[in-house]
């Protein structure tokens, strides 16, 4: 197998920039949560290089942004545990042909789970690299129906204050709510998470249902969703409402174009220790060649 059980970027650097998605097709269906028992016998990778080596569950599970529980790095490890994740509901609405308040499990039963291990990179500046378990967020909008004036796509957190500690206090606008264009939303690199190294998302990365958009910063990757909107005109974005000159609508990652208070050409790799070597950033955090194209003609520095 090109995946490897294994984490520790103390050893391995990531050094190929090449095209590495590893993209096999687990198991489809209602079994969806159970994927252990899935990860033998898959069928070759769409597309597959070597290099990525992902960081381990301890680090993945351990080091999270998840503000509604504590804004420190292991608050989401220590207080999301108190998170209901089952039963599940995702509302999607706007311009749909079939609106409606969706059962997870029903959701999942026609979805075909795959493990994808993807590059991620926090504005903070900061990354790993994480083996996810999902499916492309299109399957689920072509399972809704994307009316033809539809042009966005917009994504809102649970809000459930006696669960949730941290929304006591007004660190962000409650509740989280992020955006994508649709086209972004339909690139078949936009993954809706429900696993990680084949078991099931722990609460702190985003339980049950997590957006995974690996080419821009992770804050575009909201948690634990449970609407999904198609709109024609951009939707708000938490971190853009909080400060709309540090974050903006687009949030490509982008070694070029510094944060207003620091730069963004290098990473700190999660595990390799406090005083681990920097690596570079890479234009799109590595995914150029299948994201670039949608943004030609567009001012990035400016499109931030
Ligand atoms: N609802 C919600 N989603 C969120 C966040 C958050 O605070 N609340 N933090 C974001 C940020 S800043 C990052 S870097 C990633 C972190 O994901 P991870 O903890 O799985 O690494 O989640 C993103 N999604
Ligand atoms: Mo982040």
């Amino acid at each position: 197998m090109a995946f490897r059980w294994k984490g520790d970027l103390k050893d391995h650097h990531v050094t190929d920039e090449t095209l590495w998605l590893n993209r096999r097709q687990i198991i489809g269906g209602a079994a969806g949560l159970g994927l252990g028992a899935g990860l033998a016998g898959l069928a070759g990778p769409a597309r597959a290089a070597e290099g990525l080596e992902p960081n381990s569950w301890e680090e993945i599970t351990s080091y999270n942004n998840y503000y509604e529980f504590g804004t420190d790095k292991d608050d989401p490890k220590a207080y999301a545990g108190a998170l209901t994740t089952n039963p599940w509901t995702v509302t999607i609405d706007g311009m749909v042909d079939r609106p409606g308040d969706y059962a997870l499990e029903d959701i999942l039963s026609q979805m075909t789970i795959e493990e994808r291990i993807y590059r991620f990179r926090c504005v903070e500046a900061w990354s790993m690299v994480v083996p996810w378990n999902g499916f492309e967020l299109a399957d689920l909008l072509n399972m809704a129906g994307v009316q033809s004036g539809a042009k966005y796509v917009a994504f809102e957190t649970l809000l459930r204050p006696e669960e949730m500690r941290g929304v006591a206090y007004p660190v962000l606008d409650w509740p989280y709510v992020e955006g994508l264009r649709l086209d972004e939303a339909m690139n078949p690199l936009t993954l809706l998470a429900t696993g990680i190294y084949g078991k099931e998302i722990p609460n702190q990365n985003g339980a049950p249902l997590r957006l995974v958009v690996p080419w821009k910063y992770g804050f575009k990757s909201i948690k634990s969703i449970v609407r999904v909107t198609l709109t024609d005109s951009e939707p708000p974005t938490s971190w853009n409402k909080a400060n709309a000159r540090e974050y903006g609508f687009y949030s490509n990652v982008n070694p070029q174009v510094n944060h207003p208070r620091w730069s963004q050409a290098t990473e700190r790799p999660i595990g390799g220790g406090f005083f681990a070597k920097r690596q570079p950033t890479l234009m799109f955090n590595g995914y150029e060649d299948e994201v670039a194209a949608m943004y030609d003609g567009m001012d990035l520095s400016k499109n931030f």
